[in-house]
């Protein structure tokens, strides 16, 4: 296995990119594949089986690209994917709700832990298990909010509408002592000030996101296939079931200076990794 190898990131969209932006901040030297599943996007209110099948799409895509690690950038796919994909995978499988979840532990002092995720997510109990499997003795409180991935992706997450829908919604964990609030969602770091402002300065925030890349360095080192070329510049490629054009300017934004070229492919039906065929709409890097 040659460290060149990309890390491989799956997502049911563009929001795996503030995963990504860590990735590149926190693993500069990394080359870096992205898939983001925006035709299917959101995968939050799907059924779990639906999720499953989607994700095992993208990452039989993705191991043809020759990946020497997975992750899952998603955390409704992660909640209801990941033990499945890591038990049939040889490379290394990271999530993001264990990484969110050890931050979250380390980080209270009172066992009042909440989480904030899609509808999926939180239906699985995949983060309060997680958290009460470290600590039994922990209380958490898990709240969907269904309405906050709609705010980011109609560019409002700025906005006084943003500020009454989080006040709205988050107003059940007011009234917990929680001291520690998961960021249980891709999207959600976009409303972290308003989130922050409406649960109040006492309140640590956790990125699953962010802590996410953290256990990526970890595992990197450990299974010692970090990439030691230190001397080329990192490549990153980019992927989407949807439209180039958006994903593009979202990404571009995003990720501030970097240039972004995605390929259009195509998932579903019974493909095979063998089989399955990339349409390239935009021109190869
Ligand atoms: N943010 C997200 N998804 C979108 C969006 C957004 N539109 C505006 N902004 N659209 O996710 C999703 C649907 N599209 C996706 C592309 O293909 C077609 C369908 C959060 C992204 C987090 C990196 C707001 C916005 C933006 C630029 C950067 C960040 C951001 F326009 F939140
Ligand atoms: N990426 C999803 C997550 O982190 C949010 C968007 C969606 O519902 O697909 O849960």
């Amino acid at each position: 296995m040659t460290n060149k190898q990309p890390i491989g990131f799956i997502d049911s969209g563009v929001g795996g990119l503030t995963v990504v932006k860590e990735a590149i901040k926190q693993l500069p030297n990394e080359n870096i594949i992205y898939l983001g599943d925006t035709a299917r996007c959101p995968y939050g209110p799907r059924p779990a089986k639906q999720v499953i099948e989607y994700t095992w799409e993208m990452t039989r895509f993705l191991l043809r690209k020759n990946i020497k690690m997975l992750v899952i950038a998603c955390n409704t796919a992660t909640a209801v994917a990941l033990d499945e994909i890591k038990k049939q995978l040889v490379i290394p499988v990271v999530g993001v709700i264990l990484p969110g979840t050890r931050a979250a532990v380390k980080s209270t002092k009172n066992l009042q832990i909440g989480v904030i995720g899609t509808a999926g997510t939180v239906k699985s109990g995949s983060y309060k298990q997680a958290i009460i499997t470290k600590v039994p003795e922990a209380a958490v409180t898990s709240l969907a909010c269904p309405k906050f991935v709609p705010i980011v992706e109609s560019n409002q997450f700025q906005s006084s509408v943003a500020k009454k829908i989080v006040a709205e919604t988050l107003l059940p964990l007011k009234n917990k002592k929680i001291d520690t609030l998961i960021l249980g969602c891709t999207h959600y770091p976009l409303l972290r000030p308003i989130i922050q402002n409406v649960m109040g300065q006492n309140v640590k925030l956790i990125d699953s996101g962010a802590e996410t890349i953290g256990e990526v360095s970890m595992l990197l080192d450990y299974f010692d296939i970090a990439n030691t070329d230190t001397l080329s510049k990192a490549d990153y490629s980019f992927y989407t079931t949807g439209s180039t054009v958006m994903f593009d300017g979202i990404a571009k934004e995003w990720l501030a200076a970097l240039p972004v070229y995605s390929k259009h492919i195509e998932l579903g039906g019974s493909q095979s990794c063998d089989t399955m065929v990339e349409k390239h709409i935009t021109y190869d890097q």
